[in-house]
């Protein structure tokens, strides 16, 4: 029998308990899943940055580290860890942030602000149709993607960035520093899906906040340190950019006293954008532990050199 640690936060245990061994039964693998395990008999550890596991060097038999969120940059720079290591892809996950990419987008493409904030006069504005509206996308992997073909199949005029080239039907798609500057160019909603790694980290500098287009909105689901806090707060105070919407920040919670808190050209959410699905991830997770067992190559390994 396998013996399977799930190190995540302990209030995620009991929405994980019955979807994991269900999803591992059906995987046709024998399993005893723990919270708690001498480290030694471990095969597999299911992993939450925010879980008990920093230091990977006691897990002497494991075949990999699953982790439980997208975002590895944690994990992926942690030394004690010589194991495989894989992300989570999880279709529940995707639908979340497609939903929450969408609305936010289109939130600010219809300028519904101006009614919920309680408009006393009869002025209408007209916003422009969706094939109109010009929205760019950093980060085409497995949310950007989904995001960016989702706004295309609303109209919106999408274009999308990533370090390797890539083709997307519908979605004008570039990569290298020339296809930033020119995406940036065109954004009047700006959103980034991007990791964070070294090469992303402040990649939204003044400069490059710069170059977009006056007045446009910025949504910012994937990693608060990939922009830089300092230069986005003049862009919105100097009226360059129209308004931020931020899901993640360099520190979480976000600290009370943080300027970003009660301005009022910047939407809060807190890392709410997309949650893991247990039922779904479960699944991910079981078809790995299977491949692991069966000597097949895992799904969705992280390049720990990119950091992605
Ligand atoms: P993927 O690894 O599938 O995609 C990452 C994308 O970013 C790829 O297109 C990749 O390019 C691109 N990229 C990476 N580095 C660079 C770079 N230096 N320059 C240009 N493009 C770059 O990740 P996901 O789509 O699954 O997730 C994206 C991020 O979303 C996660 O890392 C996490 O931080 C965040 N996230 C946030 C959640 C939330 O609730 N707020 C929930 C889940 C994830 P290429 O295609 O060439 O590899
Ligand atoms: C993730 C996240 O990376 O929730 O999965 O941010």
């Amino acid at each position: 029998m396998l013996t399977v640690l799930f190190a995540a936060k302990d209030e995620r245990w009991p929405h994980y308990r019955d979807p994991l061994a269900r999803a591992i039964a059906e995987a046709g693998i024998v399993a005893q899943v723990m919270t708690k395990a001498d480290p030694a008999l471990v095969d597999y550890i299911v992993f939450a940055p925010n879980g008990p596991v920093y230091d990977f060097a006691p897990f002497k038999r494991a075949k990999a580290v699953l982790s439980l969120w997208a975002g590895v940059e944690k994990i992926a720079p942690n030394p004690t860890l010589r194991l495989p290591l894989a992300r989570m892809v999880d279709p529940g996950l995707a639908e979340g942030m497609v939903e929450y990419v969408t609305g936010h987008v289109l939130r600010h493409h219809l300028g519904i602000d101006r009614y919920v904030h309680g408009l006393r006069d009869w002025s209408p504005a007209v916003p422009p149709l969706a094939r109109e509206r010009r929205v760019a996308i950093l980060g085409l992997g497995e949310l950007g993607a989904a995001c960016a073909q989702a706004l295309a199949a609303l109209n919106f005029r999408v274009s999308g960035w990533s370090r390797r080239p890539k083709t997307l039907p519908g979605i004008l798609a570039r990569s290298g520093e020339e296809g930033l500057v020119r995406t940036l160019a065109e954004a009047e909603i700006l959103v980034a899906l991007l990791p964070l790694t070294a090469e992303t980290e402040n990649l939204l500098d003044a400069r490059r906040l710069s170059l977009l287009p006056q007045g446009a909105v910025l949504i910012n689901p994937g990693r608060g340190a990939v922009i830089d806090d300092a230069a986005l707060l003049a862009a919105l105070d100097e009226g360059r950019l129209g308004h931020a919407t931020l899901d993640v920040f360099r520190e979480e919670p976000l600290p009370q006293g943080h300027p970003f808190w009660g301005h009022p050209k910047i939407t809060i959410t807190p890392h709410v954008a997309a949650e893991t699905r247990p039922e779904t991830a479960s699944r991910v997770i079981a078809e790995n532990i299977r491949r692991g067992e069966a000597g097949e190559p895992f799904l969705y390994l992280v390049d720990r050199a990119a950091g992605y």
